[in-house]
């Protein structure tokens, strides 16, 4: 099932928040700055952690990894890596495709029921919102197809964005 919503993604009670991360994975504004101060420090020593062993040289555009959800009320926070938008040239789809599909696999390999994503790479990364909403919707309808029965949640900060994507993947 797959649901739009207005909300602070933060607040999701899911079983996991997906977010759009930097390939540092140490922090920074927009959503990943939000939910760094809303899990508290956990999941920043969890993310030093990935760096110290897994991602020595930082995690890779479209890959997905794990990390617990600190004090939100979601357990897990699946940390990806958007496409920076337009230098991302003609494999912005296919790696945008690989963020939303990796982290859906991870969730599944975690046993969540319920996900919820920010629109990955269309703040700070520059991907336009139009753009970015087919191909999202697209990555997890396919998904959907093979689990259907995982939740879904595609979170927008504001109605305006909320309105884009709802008028996008319909076209
Ligand atoms: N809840 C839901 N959506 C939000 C929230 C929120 N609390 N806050 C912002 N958005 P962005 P990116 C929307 O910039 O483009 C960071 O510095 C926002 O309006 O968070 O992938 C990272 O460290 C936008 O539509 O992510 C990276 O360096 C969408 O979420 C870089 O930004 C994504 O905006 C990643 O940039």
């Amino acid at each position: 099932m797959i649901n739009l919503k207005i909300s602070d993604i933060t607040q999701e009670d899911v079983s996991a928040v997906v977010n759009a991360a930097n390939s540092s994975l140490l922090g920074g504004g927009g959503v990943d700055g939000a939910i760094h101060r809303a899990g508290g420090s956990q999941i920043l020593e969890q993310c030093k952690e990935i760096r110290a062993t897994t991602y020595k040289d930082g995690l890779p555009t479209g890959e997905a990894v794990v990390t617990s959800a600190g004090d939100m009320k979601a357990k897990y926070v699946i940390h990806t890596v958007g496409p920076v938008y337009p230098s991302c040239a003609d494999r912005c789809e296919e790696l945008l495709t690989n963020c939303y599909v990796n982290s859906l696999k991870v969730a599944r390999k975690l046993g969540c029921t319920s996900v919820s994503f920010p629109a990955i790479s269309t703040g700070i990364y520059g991907y336009p919102k139009d753009k970015a909403a087919k191909v999202a919707y697209k990555a997890v309808q396919s998904f959907l197809e093979t689990d259907d029965t995982m939740e879904v949640n595609f979170v927008f900060s504001s109605q305006a964005s909320y309105e884009i994507f709802k008028n996008s993947i319909y076209k």
